[in-house]
C-alpha cells in the first residue's frame, strides 16, 4: 500500500467545488418537497455553502447558475463570499428555461433566437469578469425529438459557430468548458451527446476549451473512467460534475450508486497527474437533494469523493506496473482491490484533525445547531428552487 503521509499531504490540497442549486429546493417533474430552511437568495446560498466548507476544509468555491443567481451586483455577492470564508467558482450558463427555447437555443433554427441564447453567454462572461471566475460550463438542452425535425449537420455548424464567439470573448485567464449529456430534454438526437462530440468542438476551439464529465450523463454501462484517462492524455479533461445515477442524470449523491466506479475515475485522475495543484481540473459537485437535506447532503457528498480519493491515492503504484509488466494479470487487480477495500476513514478523520476541524463533519454539523438557526431565521421570502 502507498503511503499515508504521502496521501493525506494530496487530500490536504483537495479542492471540491459547490453548486449553488444545491441548497434550493429540487425534485422531479411529479413534484419538489419544500424544506423548511431553504436560501431564499443567492447570499443565502453562500451561507449554506460556507457552512460545508466549514465542517470538510476542501470545498472553499461555489458554483453560480445564471440566471438563478442572478444579483444586481456581482461584486457584492463576491465579497459576501469571501466574508463567508469561500469564493464564487465557475459560471453556469442557463439556456434551456425560455419559451423561446423550444427547439434549441444556440442551434435554433431561428437567427434571432440563436443571437438571443449567445447574448446571455456573453452576459455570463461579464459576469465572469466581475467574480473573477476562471471558468465558463456551457450544457445545451438542445437537440431534436423527432427524425427529421432538424437537419442534424447544420445544428453542429450553428453549435461549432456560437461557441467560437463565446470562446473568443473571453479574456487570455478564462475557460471555456463545454459539457455533454447523452439524452433529456431532448430524446431524439442531442447537439452534445458525448465526449467525442465535446472533445471535436474544443480542440478546434483552442486550448482554453476542455470537456466537462458529468458522471451522470453516460449510458448504462459506460466506462466512464476510460473517457477521462483519453481526455486527461489530450490535455482536454476541464472539470467533473460529480453525481450519481441509478437510471439517467439522476443527480443523487456521488459515490452513492457506485463508490467503485468513482474509486476508479479518480485513480486514472491522479495517475495522469490531475491531483496536482496545477492541473486546472475542477472537481465539481452536480447535484440536487431532492428528499435528504441539503447541507449534510452537500457534506456526504465531499466525504464521499475524499474517501475515493484517499483509496486512489493508497494504490502501491509500484506493485501494479510490476504486475502489469509481467502480465500478472490477477496479481495487478489485486493491488487495485487492495487498495479499493482499504477502509480510509480512520486516515481521513486523522487529516481533518491536524487540519484543525473536526474528524467528524457529519456529527460536528448536526451539533452545530446552523439546522434550527435557518429553519428559524428563513421565514418569509420565496425558497430558491431549481429553476428558480
Ligand atoms: C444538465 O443535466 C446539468 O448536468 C448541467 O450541468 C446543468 O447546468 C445542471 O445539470 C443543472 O442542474
Ligand atoms: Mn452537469
Amino acid at each position: 500500500m502507498a503511503g499515508r503521509e504521502a496521501a493525506k499531504n494530496v487530500l490536504r490540497t483537495q479542492r471540491i467545488e459547490l453548486p449553488s442549486w444545491a441548497f434550493g429546493n429540487s425534485g422531479t417533474r411529479f413534484k419538489v418537497f419544500a424544506q423548511q430552511g431553504v436560501p431564499r437568495d443567492p447570499f443565502e446560498k453562500i451561507a449554506d455553502a460556507a457552512r460545508v466548507h466549514a465542517h470538510t476544509g476542501v470545498a472553499p468555491t461555489v458554483a453560480l447558475h445564471i440566471p438563478w443567481d442572478e444579483v444586481e451586483d456581482y461584486t457584492v455577492l463576491a465579497r459576501a463570499a469571501s466574508d463567508a470564508g469561500i469564493a464564487l467558482g465557475t459560471i453556469n450558463a442557463n439556456v434551456f428555461q425560455d419559451d423561446d427555447y423550444k427547439l434549441g437555443s444556440v442551434t435554433n433554427p431561428d437567427p434571432a433566437i440563436r443571437r438571443k441564447a449567445l447574448d446571455h453567454l456573453f452576459a455570463c462572461v461579464d459576469v465572469m469578469d466581475r467574480t473573477g471566475s476562471r471558468d465558463l460550463k456551457l450544457w445545451f438542452s438542445d437537440g431534436t425529438n423527432y427524425p427529421g425535425q432538424d437537419d442534424i449537420r447544420a445544428r453542429q455548424d450553428r453549435l461549432a459557430e456560437a461557441l467560437a464567439a463565446v470562446y473568443e470573448r473571453l479574456s487570455a485567464d478564462q475557460r471555456l468548458i463545454l459539457e455533454y449529456k447523452l439524452f433529456e430534454p431532448a430524446f431524439y438526437t442531442t447537439d452534445v451527446p458525448d465526449w467525442g462530440t465535446s472533445y471535436a468542438h474544443c480542440l478546434r476551439l483552442g486550448e482554453r476549451a476542455k470537456v466537462c464529465v458529468d458522471t451522470g450523463h453516460h449510458a448504462p454501462g459506460t466506462n466512464i473512467e476510460f473517457i477521462v484517462a483519453f481526455l486527461l492524455r489530450e490535455g482536454k479533461l476541464g472539470a467533473f460534475d460529480f453525481n450519481s445515477r441509478f437510471y439517467a442524470d439522476d443527480d443523487l449523491i456521488v459515490g452513492a450508486a457506485d463508490p467503485f466506479q468513482l474509486f476508479r475515475i479518480l485513480f486514472e485522475v491522479k495517475q495522469a497527474g490531475g491531483l496536482d495543484q496545477d492541473s486546472g481540473i475542477a472537481f465539481m459537485l452536480d447535484q440536487c437533494h431532492n428528499i435528504e437535506p441539503k447541507i449534510p447532503g452537500q457534506i456526504r457528498s465531499v466525504m464521499n469523493v475524499q474517501e475515493a480519493t484517499a483509496k486512489a491515492l493508497l494504490v502501491d503504484t509500484e506493485a501494479l506496473a510490476a504486475a502489469q509488466a509481467a502480465g500478472d494479470v490477477l496479481g495487478a487487480n489485486g493491488v487495485l482491490m487492495d487498495a479499493f477495500n482499504t477502509d480510509v476513514r480512520p486516515l481521513l478523520a486523522e487529516l481533518r484533525e491536524e487540519m484543525g476541524l473536526d474528524p467528524d463533519p457529519m456529527a460536528a454539523y448536526a451539533r452545530s445547531g446552523y439546522a434550527d438557526e435557518i429553519v428559524a431565521g428563513r421565514v418569509g421570502g420565496n425558497q430558491a428552487g431549481w429553476g428558480a
